[in-house]
C-alpha cells in the first residue's frame, strides 16, 4: 500500500479541528504525545460498551473475554517489536515507569557501593533521576557519554568508559531534543563485550522507527503507548526472560502473586509477576489497536515520511536568519527540530505559533543537562508524526517570520 498522507490524516479526527474561530490545528507536539486514529478511540469506546470488565479474577464471560483482550494486545506488543515471547512484555504506566521497574529491581539487586552505570548527557530525565536516587542510596556511580557540538554521541570516549567494566548502560533509541537516532546495536553489543547489561529508552524510536528486540540484543527496553497513537497511562517494559525471571517483583498486591499467607507471599511467573492491581485494561486494548494501525501502514514507510518531513523542515528553518536547529543532519535524525530564534524566548515563540493554531513545546523537555551542555536553558521545538505535511513546515516557516516582526 503506498503511503498517502492525506489519506492518513482522515484517520485522526483531532487534526480537522478549528483551535480558534476559523483556524484550524497544526499539531508539531508529536514528540510529547501523539494523537490518536479513530480505531483506537472506537477500540477503547467498544471496550467499555460490549466487554469491561476486570480481568484474571473472574469466568464470567466479561471478565474472559476482559482478560482475552488484554492478553491479545500484549501478544501484538511483542510481535511489533519481534521480542521472541509475550512473556517478556509487562505493562507498565509509561517509559518511565519501566525504567524505574529495572531501577528498583534488577539494580537494586545486582548493583552495589562503586558499581558503574553508563548514561548519555542526552537523556530525558526518566533515564537520568531513576539513577540519582539509585546512586544517593547505594552510591553507585554514574558516568554519561558525551554529546558532540553536532549532537552525537561520542563513542571514542564510551569506548573508553567502557574500559572502566561499567555493570548498566542505559541510553535513549533517539534523543526528543535533538532527535539525533543513537547506534544501539553497536552501543549494546559494546556494552555487552564489556559485561555490561543494556536498557534502552525507545520512548522515540518505537513509535517512528522499526525497533527489533532481537536484532538489537538489547536486555531491557522501555516504551510509551501515548507516543505510538496509543492511549495515556500505559507503556511497556520488554526484557529477556532470564532477566526478568530473576528480579524481585516491584510492587505488591493482587495479581502479581501465587500465593499468599499471613507472613508471607510467593510471588506468580512473568509477566504478572510486575503487573499489580488492576491494571488499565482499556488502555491496553488501545496499545494493541495502535499497533495494528502502525502495522497496517508499516514502520518502513512512517520513517521515510518523517525522513522526507524533517529534510524539508531543516531546509526551510535554516533559510531563517537569526534561527538555530540543534542537532545533527537529517539523515541523522528523526522528526524533530529543536530551535532557538534570535533572542527571542522559546515559550514566546510557541505563544505567538499558538495563534496561528500551531502547536509546538518549548523549554527544557525534561533534558535540562541537555540544554546546559548547549549553554542555553531552553528550545522550541517543533516534531512531526506520520500524519505531519509540508504545508504545516510551511505554517511553522510563516509563523516564525510572523515572531519576528512582532518582536521586531
Ligand atoms: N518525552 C517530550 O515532550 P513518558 O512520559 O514516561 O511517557 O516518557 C518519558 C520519556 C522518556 N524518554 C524519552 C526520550 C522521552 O522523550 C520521554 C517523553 C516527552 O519530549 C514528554 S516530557
Amino acid at each position: 500500500m503506498s503511503f498517502n498522507v492525506q489519506q492518513i490524516r482522515k484517520d485522526f479526527p483531532i487534526l480537522d479541528r478549528e483551535v480558534w474561530p476559523g483556524v484550524k490545528l497544526v499539531y508539531l507536539d508529536s514528540t510529547a504525545t501523539s494523537q490518536k486514529p479513530e480505531l483506537v478511540i472506537e477500540a477503547m469506546n467498544a471496550f467499555y460498551r460490549l466487554s469491561n470488565a476486570n480481568i484474571h479474577r473472574g469466568v464470567h464471560v466479561l471478565a474472559e473475554e476482559a482478560t482475552a483482550m488484554y492478553e491479545q494486545a500484549r501478544v501484538k506488543i511483542a510481535k511489533f517489536i519481534n521480542a521472541p515471547s509475550a512473556r517478556e512484555v509487562i505493562y507498565t504506566r509509561n517509559t518511565t515507569e519501566s525504567i524505574n521497574l529495572v531501577a528498583y529491581t534488577w539494580a537494586r539487586t545486582n548493583l552495589k557501593a562503586g558499581d558503574l552505570v553508563i548514561l548519555t548527557e542526552m537523556e530525558h530525565h526518566s533515564n537520568l533521576v531513576p539513577w540519582h536516587m539509585l546512586a544517593s542510596e547505594r552510591g553507585i556511580r554514574l558516568e554519561f557519554i558525551p554529546v558532540t557540538g553536532e549532537g552525537l554521541l561520542d563513542l571514542d570516549a564510551y569506548r573508553s568508559l567502557l574500559s572502566q567494566g561499567p555493570k548498566l548502560v542505559s541510553f535513549a533509541h533517539m534523543s526528543n531534543v535533538l532527535g539525533t537516532i543513537n547506534p544501539a546495536e553497536e552501543i549494546i553489543r559494546l556494552a555487552h563485550q564489556a559485561g555490561a547489561v543494556t536498557v534502552l529508552d525507545g520512548a522515540q524510536s518505537v513509535s517512528h522507527l522499526k525497533v527489533d528486540v532481537q536484532k538489537l540484543g538489547v536486555d531491557f527496553m522501555a516504551f510509551s503507548a501515548h507516543k505510538m497513537c496509543g492511549p495515556t497511562g500505559i507503556g511497556a517494559l520488554y526484557g529477556k526472560t532470564a532477566l526478568l525471571e530473576s528480579m524481585p517483583p516491584f510492587l505488591g498486591g493482587g495479581d502479581m502473586i501465587k500465593e499468599v499467607k499471613l507472613r508471607s507471599f510467593r510471588p506468580t511467573t512473568i509477566p504478572s509477576k510486575f503487573e499489580a492491581g488492576t491494571p488499565a485494561i482499556a488502555e491496553s486494548v488501545g496499545f494493541g489497536a495502535a499497533v495494528d494501525y502502525l502495522t497496517s501502514i508499516g514502520m518502513d514507510q512512517i520513517s521515510a515520511h518523517e525522513h522526507e518531513m524533517i529534510e524539508y523542515a531543516l531546509e526551510r528553518l535554516e533559510e531563517i536568519p537569526g534561527l538555530k536547529v540543534f542537532g545533527p543532519s537529517a539523515d541523522k535524525k528523526g522528526g524533530v527540530a529543536s530551535f532557538t530564534f534570535d533572542g527571542v524566548h522559546p515559550h514566546d515563540v510557541a505563544q505567538i505559533l499558538d495563534r496561528d493554531g500551531i502547536a509546538v513545546r518549548a523549554g527544557h523537555h525534561c533534558a535540562q543537562p541537555l540544554h546546559e551542555k548547549f549553554g542555553i536553558t531552553a528550545t522550541t521545538r517543533a516534531s512531526f508524526y506520520l500524519y505531519s505535511t509540508k504545508e504545516e513546515v510551511d505554517k511553522l516557516v510563516e509563523g516564525i517570520y510572523k515572531v519576528k516582526k512582532v518582536f521586531g
